[in-house]
């Protein structure tokens, strides 16, 4: 099949002249991948320093859930939830066990699971907390990225995910992100919930004051309002904690999840919640006809099984602070800000740099992969299954990219 492989610029071509042109991607074209390294079509090598958006917590192909996805596939793939899978009851129970929360609602990508966050919460506002009815208000916050569904963007702050799209669903309002103030001056008693990232990814991996989760969560106790929090970037390993809310030893009501569930092999995500919140759905009320397959959910055992016993939010801990250290240490005029939790870490330029874009692309020509983030901030998101020799193969490179760009 790969003997008349075809060159990178064909491929090129035919994306851009098959595809939506909704993307504008870094012109390397992939072919094969395996941990933290991924090979484009001309036999390259890269090092990946974007895991998929922490799509691929667990690094590329893993063996364990390369073998579970095999296994699965060979057995049954798809039921509907019409029946019953022999799967997802292991999954739902491996899951509580794992993060406390009585009850997982399993859908497929984030911005479903986003959805299902606000139905859930709607619903709980009318029937739990007594909102009167088409009165219950969503708080997020500015600089926010939830998904593109047409509900999700109703409730962006960027011109450009709105624009086109509307009209826009109601019932949610835009506060200042990092600001307990107005926060506490929007709660009221139509507030049916707060939603919120822990740490910003899109915005440009920014993180808020110390305490602003945990002022939030008292909030939502004396409002008595749902804390929902957006765990699909951040979570599973991400921030060197299984869930980046850990860190303000919070323990919100809600908490969504997404990307590494699948562990790069699947789209899987959920919300989980305890009985208060998840009994408001009554069958028929919600659901996907690909949410909790016997696929997906063989695939999240695994990979879920994959990051606690392979230890990867330790292994993000531990080489998160390393890495941050030393991207501090590099001398350039071009770099404003390095700011970061475990192996989520954005290099936010000077606007005189001239744009993130030129530094990513210098960086690939030397073999890192990296996105950049709105305008001035790159991002690092590696694999979590990164070794310190790697990171370390990194950092050099991304050294001399920082000498050679004076
Ligand atoms: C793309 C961004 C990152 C997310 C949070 C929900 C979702 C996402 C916190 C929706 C998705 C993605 C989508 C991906 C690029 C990526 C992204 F730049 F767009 F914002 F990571 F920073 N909540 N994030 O980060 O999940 O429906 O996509 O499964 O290409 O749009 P989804």
């Amino acid at each position: 099949m790969e003997s008349t492989r075809t060159s990178s610029r064909d491929l090129i071509r035919l994306e851009n002249e098959y595809g939506a042109h909704n993307y504008h991607p870094l012109d390397v074209v992939v072919h094969r991948a395996q941990g933290v390294w991924v090979w484009d079509v001309d036999g390259n090598r890269y090092l990946d320093f974007l895991a998929a958006y922490s799509a691929v917590n667990q690094g590329h192909a893993h063996p364990r859930i390369r073998k579970a996805m095999i296994e699965q596939s060979e057995r049954v793939t798809l039921t509907s939830r019409a029946f019953r899978n022999d799967q997802l009851g292991p999954l739902y129970e491996q899951v509580s066990k794992l993060t406390g929360y009585r009850r997982m609602l399993p859908m497929n990508s984030g911005a479903e699971a986003v959805e299902t966050a606000v139905k859930a919460a709607r619903k709980w506002g009318y029937k739990v907390k007594g909102v009167a009815e088409g009165r219950a208000e969503i708080l997020v916050f500015s600089g926010n990225f939830h998904g593109r569904t047409t509900t999700i963007v109703s409730f962006s702050d960027d011109a450009q995910y709105r624009e086109g799209f509307g009209p826009f669903t109601p019932g949610f309002r835009i506060l200042p992100y990092g600001n307990l103030d107005a926060a506490r001056a929007a709660m009221g008693p139509d507030v049916v919930a707060i939603l919120v990232e822990p740490i910003q990814g899109e915005s440009g991996i920014v993180v808020p004051p110390a305490g602003f989760l945990k002022g939030l969560e008292r909030l939502c106790r004396e409002h008595r309002a749902l804390l929902m929090v957006d765990e699909i970037q951040s979570g599973l390993g991400r921030t060197g904690r299984l869930f980046a809310f850990e860190h303000e030893g919070v323990r919100p009501d809600v908490v969504i999840i997404g990307k590494a569930l699948g562990g790069g092999f699947y789209p899987v995500s959920a919300i989980l919640a305890d009985d208060e919140v998840m009994s408001v759905f009554h069958p028929g009320d919600h659901g996907s006809t690909f949410g909790g397959n016997p696929l997906a959910a063989a695939v999240a055992r695994e990979a879920l099984a994959v990051l606690v016993e392979e230890k990867l939010a330790e292994n993000s801990d531990r080489l998160g602070a390393y890495f941050l250290e030393r991207l501090r240490a590099i001398r350039s005029r071009h770099i404003r800000e390095v700011r970061g939790k475990g192996l989520w870490i954005g290099l936010e330029l000077r606007p005189e740099a001239g744009g993130a874009r030129r530094f990513c692309e210098a960086l690939m020509k030397k073999g890192l992969l990296c996105k950049e983030t709105h305008v001035n901030t790159i991002r690092f998101a590696p694999p979590l299954v990164i070794t310190r020799e790697e990171l370390d193969w990194a950092l050099e490179r991304v050294e001399a990219v920082f000498r050679e760009i004076e």
